[in-house]
C-alpha cells in the first residue's frame, strides 16, 4: 500500500487500487473508492473542510454524546454529537497486513485524540482524562473503522459513540434498508416515540431519523437496490443503528448541504447510543464496524 500526507488528510491506496482518505479534522474518512475508482461515501458539495465546522459527509466520529446533549449531565455544555468530529486528531501511523492470505493487501491507519489535545472550551466542558484511538482499515473486501476509548483518569465517565456514515447512493427512492425487522426503534420524527419495525425492509419516502435498538451486531444491515446489496454493515460493540435522511425541508435548512443532495445519500450509523456506556478509571472500550461494498 502507498500512504501519503495530502495537506491535513492522509491518503492510502492498495496495490489492488482501492483507496481511502482521512481528514485529521475529526479523523473523518472523506473518501473510500473501490478498485474501479467508484466513490462509496457522500460528502456534500457544500461541506466545510477548513476545520470551522464538522464535515458534512464521510464518516464523522460522534463522541462523547450523540444528538443534543441532555441537561444536568457531564456532556450538557458540549455541542450536538460531542467534540470528536470537531477537533484535529493526530496521525499515529500506518501498518499493513494480509487478508485472505495475500500479503500487504490491506492497510491500517491509526489516529489519536486525547484530553490534552482538546480546546480549552471542550476541556472545561468535559474535564475527563481520556484517550481515543481510531483505526481505519482498508482491504479489497471491506472498509473497517474501529474506535478504542480509554479512561486515563481515576473517575469513571459515561459516553455515547457513533460512526455517522454518509453513504453515496444513486437514488434514495430506489434503495431499501434491510435486516432491521422486528426491532424497536426511536422515531425522532415523531416525538422520539418508540415503535416496532414491522417491515422486512425500510424505504425512504420522507424525513427519516430512527435509532434502532438492541440490534444483533453480527446481522448485516444492508442498503440494497433492486435486491442487490450496495453496502452491508456488521458491528462489534455497537448495538444501535441510526437511519437518517433529512429530506426536503431539513436539507434546505442546512447551509452545508445542497437542497437536492438528500436524493443521493443515506446515513446508516452504527453506534452505542441507547444508554450511557460507563467506563471506570483505567478501563477501555472498543467498538468496530465493517462495511462491505457491492463487489
Ligand atoms: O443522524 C442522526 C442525527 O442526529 C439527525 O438527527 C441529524 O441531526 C444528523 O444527526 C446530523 O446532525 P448534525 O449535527 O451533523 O447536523
Amino acid at each position: 500500500p502507498t500512504v501519503k500526507v495530502n495537506g491535513n488528510a492522509i491518503e492510502a491506496t492498495l496495490p489492488t487500487g482501492e483507496s481511502v482518505s482521512v481528514h485529521l479534522y475529526g479523523a473523518t474518512v472523506t473518501s473510500w473508492k473501490l478498485a474501479n475508482g467508484q466513490e462509496q461515501l457522500f460528502v456534500s458539495s457544500k461541506a466545510i473542510l477548513d476545520g470551522s465546522k464538522a464535515i458534512r459527509g464521510g464518516i464523522p466520529v460522534v463522541f462523547p454524546v450523540f444528538g443534543p446533549p441532555p441537561p444536568n449531565h457531564a456532556t450538557s455544555s458540549l455541542p450536538q454529537h460531542g467534540f470528536a468530529r470537531s477537533q484535529n486528531w493526530e496521525f499515529l501511523g500506518k501498518s499493513s497486513s494480509e487478508s485472505l492470505g495475500k500479503k500487504d493487501s490491506t492497510v491500517k491507519l491509526d489516529f489519536g485524540l486525547s484530553s490534552s489535545m482538546l480546546s480549552e472550551q471542550f476541556r472545561k466542558a468535559w474535564p475527563y482524562e481520556f484517550g481515543l484511538v481510531y483505526s481505519v482499515i482498508l482491504s479489497p473486501e471491506s472498509l473497517e473503522t474501529s474506535i478504542h476509548v480509554q479512561n486515563k483518569g481515576s473517575q469513571p465517565f459515561d459516553f455515547h459513540v457513533l460512526l455517522h456514515n454518509y453513504f453515496k447512493i444513486p437514488d434514495v427512492s430506489k434503495i431499501r434498508v434491510q435486516n432491521l425487522q422486528s426491532l424497536t426503534y426511536t422515531d425522532k420524527t415523531d416525538n422520539a416515540k418508540n415503535k416496532q419495525e414491522t417491515s422486512k425492509e425500510i424505504s425512504i419516502t420522507g424525513e427519516t431519523d430512527r435509532i434502532y435498538l438492541d440490534t444483533d451486531p453480527t446481522a448485516p444491515v444492508s442498503i440494497t437496490q433492486d435486491g442487490k446489496a450496495l453496502f452491508s454493515i456488521t458491528r462489534e460493540g455497537l448495538n444501535t443503528v441510526t437511519v437518517w435522511n433529512p429530506w426536503v425541508e431539513k436539507a434546505k435548512g442546512m447551509s452545508d448541504f445542497g437542497d437536492e443532495e438528500y436524493k443521493g445519500m443515506v446515513c446508516v450509523e452504527p453506534g452505542a447510543v441507547k444508554s450511557w456506556q460507563v467506563l471506570e478509571g483505567g478501563d477501555a472500550w472498543e467498538g468496530t464496524q465493517t462495511i462491505r461494498p457491492r463487489l
